[in-house]
């Protein structure tokens, strides 16, 4: 099965452009295209997973890795406090079917 390629991976894939802040061999970390607070982040994963929904257990190290990577990033932004969402499914708001969790700070 072939899998089709979201937006996120072909910027994890340098086939489309973005303004990567972080990356490592887990994620990649880009600001929002269409920033809705100061600092807006999208920490995504390298691994293509749809939603939360799609999670299996083997992911459960990659999940906690960019969860510990929020306050390092929100600490490398200048902050000291921040919100994170993460949309779930269409009729969660979500529109880029590739897992990613936000970090907003004023
Ligand atoms: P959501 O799936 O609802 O969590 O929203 C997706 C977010 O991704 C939205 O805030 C806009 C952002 N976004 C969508 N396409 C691109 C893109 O090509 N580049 C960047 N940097 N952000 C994008």
């Amino acid at each position: 099965m072939t899998l089709e390629k979201s937006i996120f991976s072909k910027i994890i894939d340098r086939e489309l452009p973005a303004d990567i802040i972080y990356e490592d061999e887990k994620c990649i970390v880009i600001r929002d295209i269409n920033p809705k607070a100061r600092i807006h982040l999208l920490i995504i994963p390298k691994k293509q997973i749809a939603t939360l929904f799609d999670l299996s257990p083997e992911d459960k190290d990659l999940m906690g890795h960019m969860m510990l990577l929020l306050p390092q990033l929100a600490e490398s932004q200048g902050l000291d406090g921040f919100q994170t969402r993460i949309h779930t499914g269409e009729s969660g708001g979500q529109e880029v079917f590739h897992i990613h969790i936000h970090l907003l700070g004023k």
